[in-house]
């Protein structure tokens, strides 16, 4: 982000890094506000020895009024300690940065506390580069009305001693803190240094013991590198709310035997994407608390959708391409991500009859069509307008994605994006993944719709058809200025996806044939994750076993879904903490919550395929490690569970960043552990974790704590099933 006019300031020469050094100098005020800046127009004054500012109203963001002092000595892998008092009007916010004073103004550490009466801040980061052009700011702006802010006592000091960041796990014994099923299995897991069985009592409401018994030692769990005991209550199947379990002196949180969350969340799951949506005004009636106006319509400051350039060089054309949703917390809008969604929000449908009577408020209810299927429609319209139109080069193919040209901060209202759109080169994974979730739509929409199935049909075609002249465009990793890169460099999944669903929607030979010469037809595509936006042969593998075809060879088709499930149960029985997800060297995934709950699509595949129950309790104990049975005790579903996920990364349910905005709706999933946190925020808190501990609920955790279209789709699909088989 851009900090507008920085006066510079001769730079004193970087002081030896020495235990305990101030970088900031005059950071007391004394005398005089130099060597600090401030945007143009707005004068410092001193007032009591603190530096004030009347910062104006009316400013879009944050780094639109801001103050100052660059050339700072930075040193990567060392610990500073950021400390500051500051005042300001009740209520209003500022944003305090240590960044990089210069264009690409990366931002090394950022807190955004909630001013009043003069106050003492400190906080402690680990520094991730090295410069010697950093700085300290403190941004003022996108408030509309006008306001005053006082800073004295500035303070950064590198050489202190790392923050050591200890999570609050709460109580040991760990449970489902929203529901398990009366008829499934119901199993939790107590963190304990007793390496021989314990006694566990299960208690009601009344807090009258109603089940008790022994638990199983289970050693160290590799996944949290702590010891742990299971606790087995399966047998009890009283519904009721309030239930806790009580072992080693510890009582878990409470939680409910029931059903009733699950159809709450089926819906809430779904209605999670009418806020996501990009070229509509989100009605406040429909989720209250959400309303705002309508993002990237060509209204300013945004630059609009409308009419769209490529990228410098890449087409001579624009495209309208408003709509869709947006791919997670930023106002991006990426082909491979939004199909890889749609895709599996339409398997709910295609394996869920119940799923087709749920409301799920959003203005198209009540129009005949069921609601789900009116939601996907939104991002089917936004996907098939992202095809090059006949006669341009490259015809009917896809672009990649459309987004910002450069990254935008936080928080970030959708109408409020100044950025120039730019639309990204086509590839071949994102025009393979068009022909696949169109195909899919055909055969959905054509009850409903047989125009627009019609359309979707010859749109997948063309498609088809285009990837296989143009097999090798593949998206790069480099293409992540701005927005993410989406890079897929294999992409033989993508044309057997592609293949497998046009195939199911025509019955046509030519994409049997192309099915059948695959090499992922009878590669075991059930890995350590089964299916995501990169890797989507076991989207097409289920669905030829899930949906009724003439396909030769079927019965193999549908063991091989059945083997896929077989594997995930052992992943499963071997974890202490029931997660049919056991990752290569205990590297949690990017995104790790959505790859549980898609190998849980696998185990309930096998359910509908077999009819074994072993595969549905399966579901429903992987189920339980999304709401609290982990090494964190949270529920990673916002408003499900005692205590669960809040601050998901957002630009716009950025409550964390600026109390006026809303957090999360009840059933947005958190993206969840991830090993690699590649965010300096989780860096600064998480450095060394283990597995299932590579966590935090702060919205500045992009790496590990964003809100995403294809992670919530997942929990969608799931919560369909359970609410159906319980
Ligand atoms: O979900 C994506 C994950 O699999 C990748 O490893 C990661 C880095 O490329 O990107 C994730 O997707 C993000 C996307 O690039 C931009 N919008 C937010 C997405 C979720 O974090």
């Amino acid at each position: 982000m851009a900090v507008l006019t920085a006066l510079l300031v001769g730079g004193a020469a970087a002081p030896a890094l020495a235990d305990e050094v101030e970088q900031v100098r005059n950071g007391g005020f004394d005398g005089t506000t130099d060597p600090f800046w401030s945007t143009a127009g707005l004068p410092i004054t001193l007032v009591d020895g603190q530096a004030c500012v009347d910062v104006p109203g009316g400013t879009t963001n944050r780094w639109d009024v801001a103050i100052g002092q660059n050339d700072l000595p930075l040193v990567a892998g060392e610990s500073y300690r950021f400390s500051f008092d500051a005042a300001g009007d009740a209520g209003h916010v500022v944003r305090a940065i240590v960044g990089l004073a210069v264009s690409p103004y990366d931002t090394y550490f950022e807190q955004s506390p909630v001013l009043g009466g003069l106050t003492h801040y400190s906080y402690t980061f680990t520094q991730s580069a090295d410069t010697a052009q950093g700085q300290v700011g403190f941004q003022l702006g996108g408030s509309a009305d006008p306001w005053h802010f006082c800073v004295d006592n500035v303070s950064l000091v590198g050489g202190v001693p790392p923050e050591v960041y200890v999570p609050d796990t709460g109580p040991r014994v760990r449970v489902n803190q929203v529901a398990y099923v009366p008829s499934g299995p119901k199993t939790a897991t107590v963190v304990t240094t007793a390496t021989t069985p314990l006694p566990w009592q299960l208690k009601n409401a009344a807090g009258a013991v109603v089940a008790r018994g022994n638990s199983t030692p289970r050693g160290v769990d590799i996944s949290s590198g702590e010891n742990v005991q299971t606790i087995d209550f399966g047998r009890y199947s009283r519904p009721g709310t309030g239930y806790t379990v009580v072992a080693d002196g510890e009582t878990s949180r409470p939680f409910d035997i029931g059903t009733a969350a699950y159809d709450k969340l089926r819906a809430d799951a779904l209605k999670f994407y009418y806020t996501q949506r990009s070229g509509i005004a989100i009605d406040n009636a429909l989720r209250p608390g959400y309303g705002r106006a309508a993002g990237h319509v060509d209204v300013a400051p945004n630059q609009g959708d409308g009419n769209v350039p490529c990228q410098a060089g890449v087409c001579d054309y624009t495209l309208d391409v408003r709509g869709g949703w947006y791919d997670a917390g930023d106002h991006g809008k990426y082909v491979v991500n939004g199909g890889i969604t749609t895709w599996e929000i339409l398997s709910e449908y295609e394996r869920s009859h119940a799923v087709r009577k749920v409301s799920l408020a959003i203005p198209e209810s009540g129009n005949r069509v069921p609601d789900i299927l009116d939601e996907a429609r939104w991002e089917l319209n936004f996907l098939l307008s992202m095809q090059v139109p006949t006669g341009k080069p490259l015809a009917g193919m896809v672009h990649h994605k459309i987004h910002d040209q450069s990254w935008t901060g936080l928080p970030l209202l959708p109408d409020q994006d100044p950025q120039p759109r730019e639309l990204h080169p086509v590839s071949t994974a994102a025009t393979l993944n068009l022909a696949a979730v169109a195909a899919q739509a055909a055969r959905v929409y054509r009850p409903y719709d047989p125009a627009f199935a019609k359309r979707a049909l010859a749109a997948a075609r063309t498609a088809y058809t285009a990837a296989k002249a143009n097999p090798a465009l593949l998206a790069p990793e480099s293409d992540g200025v701005g927005g993410g890169a989406y890079n897929d460099s294999k992409v033989s999944d993508e044309f057997y996806w592609a293949a497998a669903e046009l195939y199911l929607t025509t019955g046509e030979k030519s994409y049997a044939n192309d099915v059948l010469a695959s090499p992922e037809h009878t590669a075991d595509v059930f890995g350590a994750g089964a299916f995501d936006w990169a890797s989507t042969a076991a989207a097409g593998r289920l669905d030829l076993a899930a949906i009724p075809n003439k396909l030769p060879g079927l019965k193999a088709v549908k063991a091989s879904v059945v083997t896929g499930a077989e594997k995930y149960l052992a992943v499963q029985k071997a974890q202490a903490y029931g997660v049919p997800y056991a990752p290569n060297n205990n590297s949690y995934d990017w995104g790790s919550n959505s790859i549980v709950l898609n190998n849980m699509v696998v185990l309930a595949s096998a359910y509908q395929l077999t009819g074994k129950p072993v595969y549905r309790n399966a579901v429903l104990t992987g189920l339980d490690y999304v709401f609290g049975r982990n090494a964190l005790n949270q529920s990673y579903v916002t408003g499900y569970g005692e205590v669960s996920s809040q601050n998901e990364h957002s630009r716009w349910y950025a409550h964390q960043l600026d109390p006026a905005l809303p957090n999360p709706p009840a059933g947005t999933l958190a993206g969840g552990a991830n090993s690699s946190i590649q965010d300096p925020y989780a860096q600064s808190k998480l450095t060394g974790c283990v597995g299932q501990f590579c966590y935090i609920d702060d919205i500045q955790s992009w790496s590990t704590n964003e809100e995403a279209i294809n992670w919530n789709a997942a929990l969608a699909w799931i919560s369909a099933f359970v609410a159906d088989v319980s």
